[in-house]
């Protein structure tokens, strides 16, 4: 008997179904960011990362035009099984000469070349204003400025993103999930929490005042509770964007590198599933810092991946990975980080979570401790060798697809 039919055999055993496991994974979509593959500088010539992150390292290969990124992530979705959704940001709008624009006036025509790849590969796109690495950003604020000029135009800016995101969803057929994060703050103790915070709201409000179809439309605010430069004071602090987003019936979305060390997100998703019908993720991993490693199999991914799935919430909650790593090579770092979150959610469809639930109801503390701590040593790794075989992923060979990819083309740049 194959070892995949002894792990069904196993599974079984603990009354789970492992078909359907299968089955329901392949269909649970991950975003992938763009931004891991050039360290996020997008494609508006921009040298240098502001807005309080940081990418670290110096690998080369990094990708420089639309094409070499476009080619880079081909490369890297090749690699991971299951199903995708791209996430771009806009300092990534392709531009000719003819039709420059700055960011307050970007038009869906300077994304096209996305959709074109959307539409290649059969996924989504959700979209990212883009309020860092510009020149409007002044004294490090953008959306809370109290220069009326610079608040207006980034305004502007998100306004256009909030169209951008509508003809994405519309070419695409996939609903768009829009997500607003700003790095404004302070690096020392401010005099003024309050009104930065109103310009917030207020900026907000605005942006999207601009009539646009909910169902295609997914507008997220995401939180924050410190960056590098901005150590004091976020003005998008968890407080206000989660009392942003249930006031305004948009989406609140939690990235775990952005909370006090020892809080969890896995922990947050409940309460939040409590009062929003849908929210959105994005899962790094911070070390030490909001750090931006590259995602790995560890407690907090799984932790994360069994809160979506045994609450039943694989179509509310929306996952996006976010981290950049320039310290090793970029294609890896996506099909890692990739891979893991794939792993997370198939441990977590392959865990009994019903039977789970019940001896917690029952009061049976001691058989569930004893009973989460069995279960993981169950042969997860020879479900996971099948689902890659379903889904035409390599297994450990895709190490070599990379190294061979980084000798022909990344070593050439
Ligand atoms: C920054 C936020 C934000 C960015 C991307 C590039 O701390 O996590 O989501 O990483 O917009
Ligand atoms: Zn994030």
């Amino acid at each position: 008997m194959s070892r995949y039919l002894q792990a069904v055999k196993e599974y079984e055993k603990f009354g789970i179904d492992v078909e359907s496991a299968l089955n329901t994974l392949a269909q649970i979509p991950v975003a992938i960011h763009c931004w891991q593959g050039d360290d996020v500088l997008g494609f508006e010539g921009s040298s240098g990362l502001s807005g309080g992150i940081q990418t670290t390292g110096n690998y080369p290969g990094r990708a420089r035009t639309p094409y070499e990124l476009m080619a880079d992530m081909e490369l890297a979705m090749k690699l991971c099984p299951g199903k995708k959704k791209i996430n771009v940001h806009a300092n990534y709008a392709i531009m000719t000469e003819e039709n420059k624009a700055d960011r307050d006036a970007l038009k869906p025509e300077h994304f096209a070349p996305w959709v074109e790849f959307a539409k290649k590969h059969g996924v989504g796109i959700d979209f990212n204003p883009t309020y860092f690495s510009h020149e409007k950003v002044k004294d490090g604020l953008t959306l809370t400025s109290p220069d009326e000029d610079i608040r207006k135009f980034w305004i502007e800016h998100g306004k256009r993103c909030v169209e951008i995101s509508e003809y994405f969803a519309k070419e695409t057929g996939v609903p768009c999930v829009m997500n607003i994060w700003i790095g404004d703050g302070f690096k020392d103790i401010p005099a003024d929490r309050l009104g930065p915070r109103m310009r917030y709201k207020d900026s907000l409000e605005q942006i999207l005042s601009v009539p646009y179809d909910k169902t295609l439309v997914k507008p997220c605010v995401e939180s924050k509770v410190f960056g590098i430069g901005v150590e004091s004071y976020t003005a998008g602090s968890g407080e206000f964007t989660l009392t942003f987003a249930a006031k305004n019936d948009i989406l609140p979305l939690m990235d775990n590198g952005h909370y006090h060390p020892t809080e969890v997100v896995s922990d947050k998703i409940s309460a939040l599933l409590c009062y929003f019908d849908e929210i959105a993720l994005h899962v790094t991993r911070g070390v030490r810092w909001d750090s931006d490693h590259v995602v790995a199999f560890d407690d907090e991914t799984k932790e994360i991946a069994k809160e979506i799935v045994r609450n039943d919430a694989t179509k509310r909650v929306y996952i996006a990975l976010d981290y950049f790593d320039a310290s090793i090579n970029r294609i890896s770092a996506w099909v890692i980080g990739f891979r893991n979150m794939q792993k997370a959610l198939l441990n977590a469809l392959l865990l009994p979570n019903k039977m789970l639930k019940s001896l917690q109801d029952e009061g049976k503390f001691t058989e569930l401790l004893a009973m989460q701590e069995e279960l993981k040593t169950l042969p997860l790794g020879d479900v996971w060798k099948e689902y890659l075989r379903r889904e035409n992923a390599p297994d450990i060979e895709w190490i070599e697809e990379v190294k061979k990819y980084e000798k022909e083309v990344l070593a050439l740049r």
